[in-house]
């Protein structure tokens, strides 16, 4: 675990403005970090921005700060101008400019440009960098980078880096949890998180439609390499029965990576034209390298990527193959 580089808080000192941004398809921890250090600068009494290339997903509502997000990118531009230099932009979460989506380039072109993320596979895009690929969650990291600033977390604040973490962990499951991790998510209890409150609010929040897409997801189970890899699939069709959206897919991967032979479990999704794959490995393999040969990222253990122009057959025929070999090189 490194300290806090002194340059990037040098920065955030010394700039009243800040853009912030994350990865497109933002999930809890790219959500938590966001309004989180958006909260931090605001109580620095900083002008803060914070980018969404789309609303904020319906789950992630509940978190202090995401009301009020830009989607309009001309909005962006016309407060970077307005702050004439006295700025700083902000990547969250996010290993590569491209997962920026349509902010990366007006972020990037924003000095001093900041990445802070734990993503292995970060590229190493921005000004100033801080990578921590130890890391549970951006949202941990958040938490030291107010610590490093001599700022106080509000109970908002301790809201958005609650859900950051335990969203980012699988709960405080994944290998990346560290004593570190709860002693953080300790801290943010003693501010007044409630544990139970959050794990409604984020787990235990059901609609019958995503009941019913559940039902249908997981009777399109496929196994493979004696049981170690196991497929399903999400088709518009099955949003369209069900009255459910993409976003209500969220977790669903984790029921088949719960079976205990289950090395890696793959979630093939209808969009359009294209093919977004998620891959959620536990024991020795490592699926961001996977994901990586068909121009995806993410961690050792979570990771996707997307294929245009093909159907789920063919995505699944092209990466079984690929997961045995894996599979069979891991310790
Ligand atoms: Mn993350």
């Amino acid at each position: 675990m490194r300290p806090v580089p002194e340059d990037l808080l040098a920065a955030i000192r010394s700039r009243s403005c800040a853009v912030l941004a994350t990865h497109v398809n933002p999930d809890g921890d790219a959500l938590g970090s966001l309004f989180g250090l958006a909260d931090i600068l605001r109580g620095m009494g900083r002008n803060v921005l914070c980018f969404l290339e789309d609303p904020v997903p319906r789950l992630y509502r509940f978190l202090p700060g995401s009301e009020r997000v830009v989607t309009d990118i001309d909005q962006v531009r016309r407060f970077a101008e307005k702050a004439a230099g006295d700025i700083l932009s902000v990547s969250l979460d996010c290993g590569d400019q491209q997962r920026l989506g349509g902010s990366g380039r007006i972020l990037a072109a924003i000095h001093p440009f900041a990445v802070i993320d734990h993503h292995r596979g970060n590229n190493g895009f921005g000004d100033l960098a801080w990578i921590e690929p130890d890391r549970s969650s951006t949202g941990e990291m958040i938490f030291d980078l107010a610590r490093a600033l001599g700022r106080e977390i509000t109970p908002d604040c301790a809201t958005c880096l609650y859900t950051a973490i335990v969203t980012d962990t699988g709960s405080f499951r994944y290998d990346s949890t560290s004593s570190h991790t709860f002693a953080v998510a300790g801290e943010l209890v003693a501010l007044g998180v409630r544990p139970d409150v959050m794990a409604d609010r984020l787990f235990d929040n059901y609609s019958v439609g995503r009941l019913r897409l559940l039902q249908r997801v997981l009777a399109t189970l496929e196994l493979y390499d004696n049981n170690r890899i196991a497929v399903i699939r999400v088709t518009e069709e099955m949003l369209r029965a069900t009255g459910a959206t993409m976003e209500d897919t969220e977790n669903f991967i984790n029921l088949p990576r719960a079976v205990h032979t289950v090395q890696v479990a793959v979630f093939l999704k209808e969009k359009g034209e294209i093919v977004s794959v998620s891959l959620r490995a536990k024991g020795g393999c490592d699926v961001s390298r996977v994901a990586a040969r068909f121009g995806g990222g993410g961690h050792r253990n979570a990771s996707g990527f997307r294929v245009p122009g093909h159907g789920l057959d063919a995505v699944r025929d092209m990466l079984i193959p690929v997961l045995e070999k894996e599979l069979g090189q891991s310790p």
